[in-house]
């Protein structure tokens, strides 16, 4: 077990997607004076931190990650004295601000780019990666995230510029030292305005191997693996972000990034590194990717979830820290993914809702899980709108794909699943605006909102609440070591966590059917502490998605 108290190990973040969280004005636009009306929604869950997803002036080519000045808030989302205010409110209720800081690429409406394309000698051409071609195509075979070849031509030059995401976002050049200190003086100004940290986007891609060399396997998975992710200079540049900024602030940070593993996390997180707190590990979001990717899904199995869990908590039991979450705005709701969001939804949201609570890390809630939101019934291409899911099903219907059958994968896998709405309540587009939403409300509202919810003690919502203040009170569900007990069981997962004179005992039924189990429990031990189902369960059984927690006490 570890120590070292940090109030950012001991926090809960709640995530909210601006865009989807609440409208004020009446565009169909979440905004950022609608947020600050529901402050007390999340003050109330208990949350400590909300991690803000990217409010900046963007063309929103990918809603938001794609920033044209970084001073400045998106005129759609609010001014600069209403962002001030959110500030204000948050601190006025105990909640710190963790904004997303986006600087692996900016938009390619930013005025970086603008003036970097102009000419081969125009003093911003540095601050991007610019290549010729090789034998009248791209400079090497690299690929985009979102499909398609990772360079794009520019007539003006006839050079290409590399963008791992869509074509609207060029990949800054951190091995320029104009560009790092800019990246500095954007995260001061943020600072010094009093936020309380950062999640840095994708901040696993930012070293670039810059002989770009051709990949040998051209599959995206391993073209992150071997050239975008962890690159040669990452950690210098971490160390000298948190030299010339961090080192300055009492500030968390998450690093986000794809293709960080088990055994290299550590450097990013590890204690006595000086780089980051925590990060946003992504493993366990790409456990149903199939042969093709994410858009060809497969069945998760449970028993490679729990493998996940033990290889990552074994090295964050000995330095670093990472972060406990099963959704965010990439992937699809948890309860739809991880759960049965049909018949159990209220008792798999509630027993996802005890895992994420009793692991070790620091959690992370997506706005909406704690009603058990689910993915949405999209059922033509128009209905959505998220850049990545409009390319790949321009690349997969040239491959014969029919919408049809696409958008079956869309309903399981697509971003904008979890991107549709807040339901507030029964009214017209669940309370969320009173216009035309930018995307479809998910019909499930008039039963499915925090109205609802709010009505009843047994609800999702009472129980992420009442399991957020059970975290809070048992130290040992944030710092003690873990175990998982069954790690052969295809439906059961069992796990225990242990500080020094104190134990509990996790044990859910990832099944819609009863589940017997032998020689988890101590003799002496009788109820549960805790489950997600009112009134006592056989002794040694579990009913379809119920969840129990044993308390152990040393002498008992
Ligand atoms: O996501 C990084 C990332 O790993 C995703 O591209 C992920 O692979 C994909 O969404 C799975 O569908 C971050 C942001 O969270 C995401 O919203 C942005 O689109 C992306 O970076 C580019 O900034």
């Amino acid at each position: 077990m570890k120590s070292k108290q940090q109030w950012w190990k001991e926090a809960v973040i709640y995530q909210v997607y601006p865009q989807s969280f609440q409208d004020s004005d009446g565009d169909g636009i979440g905004d950022i004076q609608g947020l600050i009306s529901r402050l007390d929604h999340i003050a109330q869950l208990g949350a400590d931190v909300v991690w803000l997803n990217p409010v900046y002036k963007s063309p929103l080519d990918d809603n938001g990650y794609d920033i044209s000045d970084y001073y400045r808030i998106h005129p759609m989302y609010g001014t600069m004295e209403d962002f001030d205010l959110l500030l204000e409110e948050m601190h006025a209720r105990g909640l710190k601000l963790i904004m997303d800081l986006v600087v692996n690429h900016c938009s390619d409406e930013h005025e970086w780019f603008v003036k970097s394309r102009q000419s081969t000698e125009n003093p911003y051409r540095d601050y991007f990666f610019w290549r010729p071609g090789k034998n009248g195509g791209p400079p090497n075979n690299w690929i985009s995230f979102f499909g398609g070849s990772a360079w794009e031509y520019d007539p003006m030059t006839d050079e290409y510029f590399l963008h791992i995401f869509t074509k609207r976002q060029p990949d800054l050049n951190w091995e320029n030292p104009k560009v790092r200190k800019e990246v500095y003086k954007i995260m001061h100004f943020w600072l010094k305005k009093g936020i309380d940290g950062f999640r840095m986007d994708v901040i696993s891609l930012i070293s670039k191997h810059t002989g770009f060399p051709d990949s040998e396997d051209p599959g995206l998975e391993h073209i992150v693996g071997k050239y975008y992710a962890n690159g040669p200079r990452i950690h210098e540049y971490l160390k000298e972000m948190y030299q010339e900024v961090l080192q300055h602030y009492d500030v968390m940070t998450v690093g986000e990034g794809p293709g960080i593993t088990d055994e290299i996390a550590p450097l990013y997180v590890g204690e006595e590194r000086d780089e980051l707190n925590m990060i946003f590990q992504l493993e366990h979001m790409f456990i149903d990717w199939g042969p093709e990717g994410k858009f060809d899904p497969v069945d998760f199995s449970l028993i490679a979830l729990k493998e996940y869990y033990t290889r990552w908590n074994r090295v964050f039991e000995k330095n670093g820290w990472i972060t406990s979450f099963l959704d965010n705005h990439d992937f699809p709701r948890m309860v739809s993914r991880f759960g049965n969001d049909g018949k159990y939804r209220v008792e798999s949201a509630k027993l996802l809702a005890t895992l994420i609570l009793t692991m070790p890390g620091t959690p992370c809630i997506y706005f909406g899980s704690e009603i058990g939101m689910t993915n949405a019934p999209f059922a033509s291409i128009d209905q959505c709108r998220d850049v990545e899911t409009l390319n790949f099903y321009k690349i997969l219907k040239e491959k014969g794909m029919t919408e049809r059958d696409f958008m079956a994968i869309v309903r399981k896998v697509g971003r904008d699943n979890v991107r549709t709405p807040m339901q507030w309540d029964d009214t017209l587009n669940a309370g969320f605006t009173s216009a035309i939403p930018w995307i479809m409300v998910n019909p499930n509202y008039p039963e499915l909102n925090v109205q609802n919810d709010l009505a009843s003690d047994d609800s999702i919502y009472a129980f992420y609440r009442e399991m957020i203040q059970f975290r809070k009170k048992h130290p040992c569900l944030v710092h003690g070591s873990y175990t998982d007990l069954a790690p052969g069981h295809p439906e059961l997962f069992a796990f225990r966590r242990v500080v020094e004179n104190e134990q509990f005992l996790v044990l859910l039924n990832f099944s819609d059917n009863p589940l017997k189990f032998t020689g988890i429990l101590p003799k002496e031990i009788d109820q549960p502490v805790r489950s997600n189902y009112s009134g006592h369960a056989e002794k040694h059984q579990l009913r379809p998605w119920e969840a129990q927690i044993f308390h152990i006490q040393s002498g008992t």
